[in-house]
């Protein structure tokens, strides 16, 4: 049976968690093996006990080859304490820099051009979970689709180093290799950033993916992660060992110079937590004005502690205090 071979933190596994009530963490009933856009459905119950990869298109393979080389390279980079002071001066201008090289991607939601109002950009049933880690590249143009398809979806941090989500992944997916989603109103879990974006943006925006979305992953795709040099990569050696009871929610969008900072800081700190998208024109946006009286990101709403903060250094220095070994 595949949940006998699936066996990670019980947590993941079962459907209303205890760990994580709030969240739509259900059972995968169905695995579907995805080729470009083609899908075809693996038999739940199948006993295999070495799962193969899944398939991926050769167009994206082709596109994403030169950086799967490069990306080893990040083991180069190694940040240095992050609960440390910061000079905000460089923290502001180096993720402002990143947001440039960046622009367009990942700080518009498509919803308001979405003229039919089915189709506009609603969340799903069950939220989507994606296992990622900040500083990657691949992860970076997925979260930079999913802002702009203005999705709300779980977040599960991997950072180098880390264990807990690692284990998922390998268990469901059968390597270690980010990004990783799991799609549970269609029981669809794939690797392979381009497949992933193009299958959001045909499942979640009927369209073809942004122009250019894609592509400029090779050329600028990588300079957060260099100006950034090594935020968002490698587990604190101090970050709690267990997650807390309850996810964290942080309302951000992907290319908001403050927002990236703070989530570099959740995935050091293998923090899971639902990001609501609320890029421009993002039908997020009242629900943000109503909890926070301010339209600005980030914010985070912590369940666990009753704490909503908006301001990113408040929002740093709480994290690295509240979820560190020394706390
Ligand atoms: N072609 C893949 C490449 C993904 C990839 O190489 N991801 C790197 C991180 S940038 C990875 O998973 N490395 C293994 C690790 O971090 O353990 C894609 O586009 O998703």
């Amino acid at each position: 049976m595949l949940l006998t071979w699936i066996s990670p933190p019980p947590c993941y596994l079962h459907e209303k968690c205890s760990s994580f009530p709030n969240s739509q963490l259900t059972c995968f009933t169905k695995r579907k093996r995805i080729s470009s856009l083609g899908v075809s459905r693996i038999n739940a119950n199948s006993k295999s006990d070495n799962p193969e990869p899944y398939a991926s298109s050769s167009e994206s393979q082709s596109n994403t080859s030169f950086l799967s080389v490069l990306c080893p390279l990040l083991k180069l980079f190694s940040g240095s304490d992050p609960s440390q002071d910061r000079n905000n001066l460089v923290e502001v201008a180096t993720s402002s820099l990143s947001t440039l090289a960046r622009l367009p991607w990942g700080s518009r939601s498509i919803y308001e051009s979405l003229h039919d109002p089915v189709i506009a950009a609603k969340d799903p049933p069950m939220r989507l979970r994606l296992f990622e880690f900040e500083a990657c590249p691949f992860c970076r143009r997925v979260r930079e689709a999913m802002a702009e398809l203005d999705l709300s979806v779980e977040v599960y941090p991997c950072p180098k180093g880390s264990i807990r989500h690692r284990e998922i992944v390998k268990q469901l997916g059968g390597k270690e290799q980010y990004p990783f989603l799991l799609d549970p109103n269609n029981g669809v879990s794939m690797y392979e950033s381009g497949d992933i974006v193009k299958y959001l943006f045909q499942k979640y925006g009927q369209r073809s993916p942004s122009i250019g979305l894609l592509e400029s992953t090779l050329f600028t795709g990588w300079v957060p992660t260099i100006l950034r040099a090594g935020r968002g990569m490698s587990l604190w050696d101090k970050a709690r060992k267990d997650p807390p009871p309850k996810a964290l929610e942080l309302f951000s969008y992907e290319n908001n110079p403050y927002a990236r900072i703070v989530r570099e800081a959740l995935c050091e700190l293998e923090l899971p937590y639902i990001l609501h998208n609320v890029g421009k024109g993002s039908i997020r946006s009242n629900l943000l004005l109503q909890i926070s009286g301010s339209k600005e990101v980030p914010y985070l709403v912590d369940p666990n502690t009753d704490t909503k903060l908006g301001d990113y250094e408040k929002i740093l220095s709480y994290l690295f205090q509240t979820y560190s070994t020394l706390a």
